[in-house]
């Protein structure tokens, strides 16, 4: 297990890669909005949101911050330091609450779940990168666990009531926000995937890492964006959470 645990030109060609690419979904999202009425803008400009701050957190990664903060790996024959891209986590702490509010808003979930959902989404993030730099390896793996098992919760509270309320709206809605939602349980998972290959267990080298989250963020922010926010039927775009 001895793959490069710094992150190389290609690795930094990547992220200035998908910082253009959210960038360009900003301005899209943001330039749809302008063209609808105000009452339809909510989920464009949540999404529009979404992806301003992977192109500042991708700028951040881009320009070099992140490689401050290592974590470690030691076995008999081998100790390694991972960086650890913390500038990932403050992007994620923001736009997953922002995604889990868009669909949960194109739901139409109440408040009060929508919520429990968002604290868990939370719960997940802090608990990834306590996992990501604790410096003892058992911790690190309980708190991988304590993540996991929060991201779980959220695909629970998703498919779970959060289908049963679009189905209410309509079968429209529904079945957009059947696809949505399972489509966000996929991509998801692979983000726990790719820490435990990454800088959980260091089966594949930083830059490989680099571009997995990449490939991923641009899946869950611009494109899962797209499909939302122009896919939603008339009706889906009522707003208000009781
Ligand atoms: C971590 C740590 C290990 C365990 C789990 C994780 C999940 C991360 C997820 C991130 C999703 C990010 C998105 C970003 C772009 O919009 C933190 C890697 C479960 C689900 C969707």
């Amino acid at each position: 297990l001895h793959h490069p645990e710094k992150i190389t030109k290609m690795g930094k060609t990547v992220l200035w890669v998908v910082a253009g690419i959210m960038t360009l979904g900003f301005i899209t999202f943001v330039a749809h909005s302008q063209r609808i009425a105000y009452r339809f803008r909510t989920i464009p400009v949540i999404t529009a949101m979404i992806n301003v701050t992977a192109a500042i957190s991708y700028l951040a990664m881009a320009t070099g911050l992140g490689g401050a903060l290592t974590n470690e790996r030691h076995d008999s024959r081998y100790s390694a330091k991972r960086e650890v891209l913390v500038p990932r986590y403050i992007d994620w702490l923001i736009t997953t609450p922002l995604l889990i509010l868009d669909i949960t808003l194109l739901a139409g979930m109440p408040l009060g779940e929508i919520l429990i959902a968002i604290f868990a989404d939370v719960t997940m993030i802090i608990t990834g990168l306590i996992a990501g730099l604790h410096p003892d390896v058992r911790a690190r793996w309980i708190f991988f666990a304590i993540s996991v098992a929060s991201m779980f919760y959220v695909f629970y509270t998703l498919v779970g009531s959060g289908r049963s309320y679009s189905y209410l709206r309509s079968q429209k809605v529904g079945s957009l926000y059947n696809q949505v939602s399972l489509a966000l349980l996929v991509v998801w998972s692979l983000y726990a995937v790719t820490f435990v290959l990454g800088e959980g267990a260091g089966y594949v080298s930083a830059d490989t890492e680099v571009l997995l989250f990449a490939v991923l963020d641009v899946i869950a922010k611009p494109l899962w964006g797209a499909v939302v926010v122009f896919a939603v039927p008339e009706e889906g775009h009522v707003l208000l959470p009781e």
